[in-house]
């Protein structure tokens, strides 16, 4: 599919620090070891309804890593994809009696908007599912054959019994695994499976369901399968980053890991696992099935979308948070005292602006931290002015590529 139309990036001098982030498989903060060239895969929308702050903040978490890399030197390869066929989606096309692939072609179209409006950075491949359908099946041929697979009824599933690594990637214990399945897309109380954790592959067509063509009959790919082949297909494995929010640590992760480990004989599938915190609404996280959502498109026809990128930035990626309107104005605040000093004539110098602001970021995305770094030169700037006439256009450029917003 089309990706989105990308933002100019400008060149800041000499060059970031190498990027830590913190691993969810490994437990800890830990640098990022790419080579010339980065690659990340981040779990792109289902898109049934409109982009909420939720994945905004999620995607911008991700944009950090992309901006991060370049100012280290790294060119980045960045896949993404979109979920165009699966139950919700379904569902809501249903319901609403739309037509499965006008919703999703709409919804994706207002994402590419709302993604160009905060200035996120395009993935290199953006690729829906219906259009990997047979590297999916390649994948699943594939698993067959290491003998990683069952049918039940003409589902596919993954045998976890075949997966000598399960639970590496959120170290969860059975108990919570069997829990997440069953909240999170699973089956884990299906009749007939070898075990409860067993994860579906290739669903077998169903009345007036879409289905394709494959090895195992007419059907649509399961959940998991299809971040694992996007991935594989434009990335290959070891890649540098896998991310997502982390309701998708169990078991999307979880089994994706798995299905790419058994599949080509590496480990591990992604070097690391990076997860945003979740976004919250009224005391509960933001989801389009429960519909208490704040989306972007409306609030960037109220708010700069600076100022609604700003709101988000000032909140770590890793923590859960709670969007109050205040949050809003007071990004716009923010913004507005920026704009005012970078745009004099002249300021104090900015090269410790640069180092403490890259210094944060590259500490596992701390974007509060450089808030408050731009925050104390604006401050400085318009209570006591200064001499260095090319501070204010550093300073633009600081923000502009580290931090994607545009003064
Ligand atoms: N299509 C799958 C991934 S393959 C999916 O999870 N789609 S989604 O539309 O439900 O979510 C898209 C991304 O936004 C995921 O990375 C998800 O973790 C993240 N996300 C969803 N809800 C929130 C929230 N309330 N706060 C933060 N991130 C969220
Ligand atoms: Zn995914």
């Amino acid at each position: 599919m089309r990706s989105w139309s990308a933002p100019k990036v400008p060149r800041l001098p000499g060059a970031g620090a190498p990027l830590r982030l913190f691993d969810t498989a490994a437990g800890e903060v830990v640098p990022t070891q790419p080579g010339s060239v980065a690659r990340m895969y981040v779990c792109g929308i289902t898109p049934y309804d409109a982009t909420h702050l939720g994945h905004a903040n999620t995607y911008l978490a991700f944009d950090l890593v992309n901006r991060a890399w370049r100012d280290a030197g790294h060119e980045v390869h960045y896949t993404q994809n979109a979920t165009d066929v699966d139950d919700p989606l379904l569902e809501r096309a249903g319901q609403t009696g739309q037509d499965w692939r006008e919703l999703a072609e709409r919804e994706i179209e207002l994402f590419r908007t709302d993604m160009e409006a905060l200035r996120i950075l395009p993935p290199r491949e953006y690729v829906g599912v219906t259009e990997s359908i047979d590297q999916v099946a390649e994948l699943i041929v594939n698993l067959r054959d290491k003998g990683a697979t069952y049918v039940l009824d003409g589902d596919v599933y993954f045998d976890v019994a075949a997966a000598p690594k399960f639970g590496a990637v959120s170290g969860y214990a059975e108990e919570s695994m069997l829990a997440l399945s069953g909240e999170r897309g699973g089956d884990p109380g299906r009749a007939g499976k070898k075990h409860p954790l067993d994860w579906l592959l290739w669903r077998a067509e169903r009345p007036g369901e879409p289905s394709w063509p494959s090895p195992f009959g007419p059907g649509r790919p399961g959940w998991h399968i299809e971040c694992t082949a996007i991935a594989l297909a434009n990335l290959g494995t070891g890649f540098d980053v896998a991310g997502g929010g982390s309701d998708l640590i169990f078991p999307h992760h979880e089994c994706g890991a798995h299905e790419g480990h058994v599949a080509t004989g590496e480990w591990p599938f992604a070097r690391a696992y990076v997860h945003a915190g979740m976004v919250a609404l009224d005391g509960e996280k933001m989801s389009k099935s429960r519909g208490n959502l704040v989306f972007v498109s409306r609030l960037r026809q109220e708010s700069d979308p600076m100022a609604v990128r700003l709101a988000l930035l000032a909140h770590h990626y890793r923590d859960d948070w709670e969007w109050t309107a205040d949050q809003a104005a007071s990004a716009e605040v923010r913004l507005a005292r920026w704009r005012s000093a970078a745009g004099l004539a002249a300021g104090p110098a900015a090269d410790a602006v640069l180092a403490d602001v890259r210094a944060r970021i590259s500490d596992d995305l701390d974007a509060p931290g450089a808030l408050a770094v731009l925050d104390d030169w604006a401050e400085r700037a318009l209570s006591q002015g200064g001499t260095d006439p090319q501070a204010p256009a550093l300073v633009r450029d600081i923000a502009d590529a580290l931090l994607g917003v545009r003064l």
